[in-house]
């Protein structure tokens, strides 16, 4: 055991040694290896293949070039990024955000995460992820569709329903893939309708895509608190950020019980004791785009606040659906000093390590983003196979299909994590879950 803690320390620091800068990437590779420490134990022929070290390794990384002319007819450059990281599974699946922090780290700890999530869910995907730094906040369709016909221009080579298949993330949703996939049919002249997922319904797209993460995120909650005898009933939640995770984790919440007393964006959060109106927040951010302070224009019984911390809120259930180390030590105290009993993650590594800690610590159900936000990654595959039969799946039928995975992926990593002698642990249970999943067609296809 040791030597087998020996030797994952050593991997990881060839990792940051290897990769430098790259911060949220290191930080993703140190809790997975963490976890592994007990499978390489008991399966050292997974070291001899070296296949952690493979995993660490990105198959294929391209950054490239995004000029485009902004409505004043300046010329704008940016940088696009896919990182195709592990095709043991299948053709790389995983989302593309543009948001200005976008940088080689954050597409790589995205990708990375993305491997083993994508292997939980027991779909056929493998993993990447891909991105720009461009802003398109305050930018006119105009300006997105010009930016998108140019980062679609060069990323078009790469990929196809068989080699890579992109969907959405932060800033990427149906209007974007809109127009990426209207690129990419005029550039092949193919209309491959599985090359980008989460398209509109009338176009290919699966019904429940849009939903698809939020809804997730809330059944695997439900499951952590069925584990324990508890459910949604009369629970105080506060669900952070007010984008597209975020406003269907509030509408399931809603429905499995729950009331959702607090959002957020990046530059604040309203609390609504008397809960979050969900037609409101869509309307909001759905239709009109605007800013979550404005909810309170129209529920003057709901307060804004500026700058604050929403996890100072308090609730039974705190579900961060923005973006990663949202929810640091100080917050994760904060949180279970107010009685809070179950964290699901819908954003991709929210919680910083420390969080982790104290949530863990304090023997509280704590769903990691890879298995509690894989509904989303679920139902692109599902409109994969709908793509590839030529077939369209009514909501109810499709929604039961991600409920049924939901409740699958809570089933493996509690039963891994049990197995393993951590019960509960349900970090240790989808990094086992993901990796072995991984590793095996990774050992039978040589040394690939
Ligand atoms: P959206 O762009 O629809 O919404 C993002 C939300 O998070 C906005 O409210 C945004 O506020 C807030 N946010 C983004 N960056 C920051 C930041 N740096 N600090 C504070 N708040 C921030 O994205 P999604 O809802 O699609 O994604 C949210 C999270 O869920 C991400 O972590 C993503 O990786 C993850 N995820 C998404 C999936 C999907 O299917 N879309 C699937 C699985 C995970 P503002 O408007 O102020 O920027
Ligand atoms: O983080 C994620 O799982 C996503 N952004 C969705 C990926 C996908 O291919 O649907």
């Amino acid at each position: 055991m040791t030597q087998v803690v020996e030797q994952v320390e050593c991997i990881y620091q060839e990792v940051v040694r290897r990769n430098p800068g790259e911060h949220e990437f290191h930080q993703a590779v140190k809790e997975v290896l963490e976890s592994l420490v007990p499978v390489l134990t008991r399966h050292p022929h997974y070291a001899e293949h070296r296949i952690i070290e493979r995993i660490c390794e990105p198959e294929r990384q391209v950054i490239f070039r995004v000029p485009w002319q902004d409505d004043t007819g300046r010329v704008q450059i940016n940088r696009g990024f896919r990182v195709q990281f592990n095709s043991a599974l299948g053709p790389y699946k995983g989302g593309l955000r543009f948001h200005p922090s976008v940088y080689l780290g954050i597409v790589k700890f995205l990708g990375f995460e993305q491997i083993f999530k994508n292997a939980v869910t027991g779909m056929p995907i493998g993993g990447g992820k891909g991105g720009s730094d461009f802003d398109p906040k305050g930018r006119s369709d105009g300006e997105i569709m010009r930016f998108c016909q140019s980062f679609m221009t060069e990323l078009h080579r790469h990929l196809g329903e068989y080699t890579d298949v992109p969907a959405g993330d932060i800033g990427v949703g149906a209007r974007e893939i809109g127009f990426l996939f209207g690129q990419y049919k005029r550039l092949t002249n193919r209309y491959e309708s599985a090359v980008l997922t989460g398209k509109g319904p009338s176009w290919g797209g699966a019904l429940v895509r849009r939903e698809a993460t939020g809804y997730g995120v809330a059944f695997f909650i439900d499951e952590m608190l069925r584990a324990r005898g508890q459910s949604f009933e009369g629970k105080t939640c506060v669900v952070s950020g007010s984008g597209n995770v975020a406003v269907y984790a509030v509408e399931k919440i809603h429905e499995l019980g729950g009331k959702v007393v607090a959002c957020s964006d990046s530059d604040g959060f309203v609390h609504h004791p008397a809960g979050i109106e969900l037609e409101t927040l869509k309307r909001l951010k759905e239709v009109e785009r605007r800013r979550i302070r404005d909810y309170v224009e129209i529920h003057p019984d709901a307060v804004y606040r500026h700058g604050g911390r929403i996890w100072d809120v308090p609730c039974d259930v705190a579900v961060p659906c923005a973006t990663q180390n949202e929810l640091d030590g100080d917050a994760a105290r904060r949180l279970v000093s107010n009685g809070c009993l179950a964290v699901g993650e819908g954003a991709n590594m929210p919680t910083t390590p420390e969080g982790i800690k104290v949530f863990q610590e304090a023997g509280i159900a704590y769903g990691p983003g890879k298995a509690a936000n894989a509904g989303g990654v679920s139902t692109s595959a599902l409109e994969m196979q709908q793509n590839a039969s030529r077939d369209a799946w009514t909501f109810e039928y499709t929604e039961r299909k991600l409920r049924e995975i939901m409740k699958e992926i809570h089933r493996a990593c509690h039963e891994t994590a049990e197995e393993y002698g951590r019960p509960g642990d349900y970090v240790l249970g989808a990094n086992i879950v993901g990796f072995t999943r991984v590793a095996e067609p990774m050992v039978a296809f040589g040394l690939i």
